[in-house]
């Protein structure tokens, strides 16, 4: 099979430009081959789903929910396996067969909508050599960049729109958008403006898919509250959950009741931990180990099982493959997956494999670190900001937070974070947070320092939080004494700073190092119209923002 690749869609891209043979973070030719033809097939979906919307015809929620599963599948770090690819590939066939029927007549259908995977995994391989990112060599670099950003946009907005949707939240807004957006990226009449604005408005439709998201999870779980978090070993058999599914977690806490196993979560898990409905288990007994990128080391031979229900995962060394289990649009060619059968999940597999291992032999010395500084506990202590900040005691607040990642340079976001000033406080959230969230760094003006917002699809807390204060100081966001330092890894950091920028936030500092797939011409775009730059070092930084 062809061993030729393109994928620069993640941070880690090979030598900041792109993997070729196989990917940085493990992703091999096949999947990223299919990987293309699967993105090539919801183009076409998209085409003939917005057809179908213009005509007033409403799509089936199943095929609303296959665009969000697959286009989530695709995102760095979800699955690996190339036999669900195969399968999500045939799928698409027969929904875009689905939609063209219903569409009609049509005059002008692009060429890859037209487009017909073929039966076998060898012979989709062989076309994305002429469907892939950089298969049309005399494509405009700006237009290409534009449709990348635009998909990736997608790929973050479809990891919220699915965690929605399993607990029983969807939006029609929400799920045309997909139809809209996809079937533009083959759309060669759009010009660099008009894909420059479709990306402003998935980041705005990527503010309702998070607020729909935080309305179905704190109505399932309720309101996060400050909550001291274990983050050292319990003696005992466990299982270790990682991802972002606090409903796979709900359901394993259940199924574990009275079962003498112990509960972890693990990166971005961590802000269940907050939730009422999930900290009411006993045996949900705190977090484990730091972000995604530490797993192999963190993992290796341990005695317990984990159970990954999202990103991040990585390939499994041999000494936990085995208790190493997938769920959901997770997938590892070689580890044993946990399928829903009539909605259910049987997790006895993880549950008998946990108990058969033993677990940790003797408790640690414990260790705490404080979480749950979601929009309504910051809200309900809003006054107690305002008036800290009117009096002086409070002087600039820091949203640092992002994706975490591998590379050396992330140790900035640690730095910075020791040497912001006495009096200011940070919001932070996602899997960067684990840079410094267990440094102990005080308090200010009798809150933690170090406020955790959650999850990354928490950035709408944060954003809630940041208009409640521009209200109350009767001023615009930009504004405020606030200033966003983020840190990109995965797909879902660039729906979020699509979100941000379709707000009208500036001067946010990205890094560690920009997008591949962003243009200089793009980039002084987002430059000259957001005031978007690279992060420098963390005492430069510093000096700017706080004059
Ligand atoms: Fe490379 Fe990132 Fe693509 Fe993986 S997801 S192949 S590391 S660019
Ligand atoms: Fe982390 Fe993957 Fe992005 Fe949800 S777990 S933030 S990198």
């Amino acid at each position: 099979m062809d061993n030729n690749m393109f994928c620069y869609q993640c941070e880690q891209t090979l030598g900041g430009k792109g993997c070729v043979k196989s990917g940085v973070c493990g992703k091999n030719a096949t999947v990223a081959n299919l990987q293309d033809v699967l993105i090539h097939e919801l183009k076409g979906i998209g085409f003939y789903g917005q057809r179908n919307i213009e005509k007033g015809l409403k799509i089936r929620s199943e095929i609303n929910k296959f665009v969000v599963d697959t286009m989530f599948a695709t995102l760095t770090n979800v699955n690996f396996d190339p036999k669900r690819f195969v399968e999500y590939i045939k799928q698409a066939e027969q929904i875009k067969e689905e939609l063209k029927n219903a569409a009609g007549k049509i005059e002008n259908v692009p060429k890859a909508a037209e487009y017909k995977a073929p039966a076998t995994m060898e012979q989709m391989v062989e076309d994305a050599k002429n469907i892939g990112i950089m298969s049309d060599e005399k494509l405009d670099m700006d237009i290409r960049s534009l449709r990348e950003l635009l998909i990736y946009g997608f790929k973050g907005m479809a990891a919220y729109a699915h965690h929605a949707y399993i607990l029983g939240k969807f939006d029609d807004e929400v799920n045309n958008f997909f139809y809209k957006g996809l079937s533009s990226t083959i759309n060669d009449s759009l010009t660099v403006d008009d894909l420059f604005e479709l990306n402003m408005e998935l980041g705005n439709i990527n503010l309702k898919c998070m607020e729909l998201l935080d309305n179905a999870l704190t109505s399932t779980f309720g309101n996060p509250e400050p909550t001291e978090v274990l983050i050292t070993k319990k003696k005992g058999p466990f299982i270790i959950v990682s991802g972002h599914d606090l409903k796979d977690l709900k359901n394993l806490l259940e199924q574990t009741k009275g079962k003498g196993i112990n509960i972890y979560t693990h990166c971005e898990m961590l802000p269940a931990n907050a939730y009422p409905e999930l900290k009411k288990y006993k045996h949900l007994v705190g977090n484990y180990g730091g972000a995604w990128q530490k797993q192999q080391e963190e993992f290796d031979g341990i005695p317990g099982c984990i159970l990954m229900t999202t990103n991040c995962v990585q390939k499994p060394r041999a000494s936990y493959n085995d208790r190493l289990f997938t769920t959901s649009i997770v997938g590892l060619a070689d580890s044993p997956h946990i399928e829903e059968i009539g909605g259910k999940k049987d997790f006895t597999p993880v549950i008998n494999k946990a108990l058969e291992l033993g677990g940790f032999k003797e408790d640690d010395q414990e260790k705490r670190i404080i979480i749950g500084f979601a929009h309504k506990t910051i809200l309900d202590h809003a006054g107690e900001i305002i008036s800290a900040v009117k009096q002086g005691k409070i002087k600039h607040i820091f949203l640092i937070g992002g994706c975490d990642g591998a590379k050396p340079g992330r140790n900035y976001y640690t730095e910075l974070a020791q040497k912001t000033p006495d009096d200011t406080i940070i919001l932070t959230l996602a899997c960067g947070k684990f840079r410094f969230n267990k440094l102990d760094l005080g308090s200010v003006a009798g809150f933690p320092k170090v406020l955790d917002v959650g999850q990354c699809s928490d950035s709408y807390s944060a954003i809630k939080v940041a208009i409640a204060l521009a209200e109350a100081f009767d001023c615009d966001v930009n504004d405020l004494p606030l200033s966003l330092i983020l840190s990109w890894y995965e797909q879902k950091a660039v729906g979020i700073l699509l979100t941000l920028l379709s707000l009208g936030i500036k001067d946010i500092r990205l890094g560690p190092t920009l997008p591949a797939f962003i243009t200089p011409n793009i980039l002084q775009v987002l430059v000259d119209k957001f005031g978007l730059k690279p992060i420098s070092t963390p005492e430069q930084d510093l000096k700017t923002i706080l004059g």
